[in-house]
C-alpha cells in the first residue's frame, strides 16, 4: 500500500527525519521501527545528490521516502518525484499562489504541469509501463503544503482547496514563533493548541491527511484526537541522544546493582 492509501485508509503514521546526507545513515535509520523516512533539504544537510542516493535503502527497506524540499523550491519537488520519493513536504505556504506552484509542479496534466522523466522512480518502484505509472502517479504521490505562519492559516480554506495538495504539515516552531509575534519558539505553546486543533479538524473534513512535527513525543496522544495522522520527528541527533542515554543508563545502573 502506498503512503497516501495508507493515510486514507485511517492509519497513524510515523516518520523519521533525516537530515544527515548520507545514504549508510539513512539505510540504518530506515532500518528502525519507522513507517517511512522523510529527508529534510530545508533545515538538514540534504542535498540533490544525497536525496537521490538516499531514497533508494528508504525503497529497500520498503517504505515511503518522503523529502522536505527548502522554501520555494518547487522545481526540487518534481525532481524529488523523479528520484522516486512518494511525498514531498513543501515549508512555507503561506498563500493559494504558493499552494498553487507545489500543486502544479507535483501532479502531470491535466491537473499541473509536472514534467516526464521519471529516470530514477520508475525503475526504482519496479513498473513495466509508462502508461500505467503515468495514469497511477497523481494519485500516489502527495503534496503536503506546509502551514506554519498566521498568513497560512488566514488562507487555509483556498490551500485545501487547491488542485494538487493532498495534505497539510503543521511546523510547529515557526507557527509558535508567528503565533507569539517572535516572542518564542515553543512547540507546546498552550494558546496556539485551538488553532493546531482547528487545522487538523479542517483539514481532515476536507479529506486531506494532516501531518505535524513532534518535538515530544508524549504530544502524540493529543495532536491525534486532533485528527493529525501522520507524525515526524526522531532526527539522527534526537535518536542518537535518546539512544545513547537509554544504553549508558543501563549500564551504568547495573554497576551500581553488581
Ligand atoms: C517547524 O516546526 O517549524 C518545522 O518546520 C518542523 O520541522
Ligand atoms: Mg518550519
Amino acid at each position: 500500500m502506498t503512503l497516501a492509501m495508507r493515510l486514507k485508509a485511517g492509519d497513524t503514521l510515523f516518520t523519521a527525519w533525516s537530515g544527515v546526507p548520507d545514504a549508510l545513515t539513512v539505510e540504518l535509520m530506515a532500518a528502525q521501527g519507522f513507517d517511512a523516512v522523510t529527508l529534510d533539504m530545508q533545515h538538514g544537510g540534504h542535498h540533490e545528490d544525497s536525496v537521490l542516493r538516499a531514497i533508494l535503502p528508504i525503497q529497500k527497506a520498503q517504505k515511503p521516502a518522503i523529502v522536505r524540499i527548502p522554501v520555494g523550491r518547487f522545481d526540487m519537488a518534481s525532481r524529488a518525484l523523479d528520484f522516486g520519493a512518494e511525498a514531498v513536504i513543501a515549508p512555507m505556504i503561506n498563500s493559494v499562489a504558493d499552494a498553487r506552484a507545489f500543486g502544479l509542479a507535483m501532479k502531470y496534466p491535466p491537473m499541473g504541469q509536472r514534467s516526464w522523466g521519471p529516470t530514477f522512480g520508475f525503475p526504482r518502484h519496479g513498473k513495466g509501463d509508462f502508461a500505467e505509472w503515468l495514469a497511477e502517479s497523481n494519485a500516489r504521490t502527495m503534496a503536503i503544503a506546509m502551514v506554519e505562519t498566521r498568513e497560512a492559516l488566514d488562507c487555509l480554506d483556498g490551500i485545501l482547496e487547491t488542485p494538487g495538495i493532498d495534505g497539510i504539515f503543521v511546523g510547529p516552531s515557526d507557527f509558535s514563533i508567528a503565533w507569539s509575534r517572535g516572542r518564542t519558539v515553543d512547540t507546546k505553546l498552550e494558546d496556539m493548541m485551538q488553532a493546531i486543533a482547528d487545522i487538523g479538524k479542517r483539514t481532515r473534513q476536507a479529506g486531506k491527511a494532516a501531518a505535524i512535527f513532534i518535538v515530544d513525543p508524549g504530544m502524540t496522544g493529543r495532536l491525534a484526537k486532533m485528527g493529525y495522522q501522520l507524525f515526524a520527528g526522531g532526527s539522527e541527533g534526537a535518536l542518537m541522544s535518546r539512544g545513547a542515554a537509554s544504553l549508558l543508563g543501563e549500564a551504568r545502573q547495573s554497576l551500581d546493582a553488581k
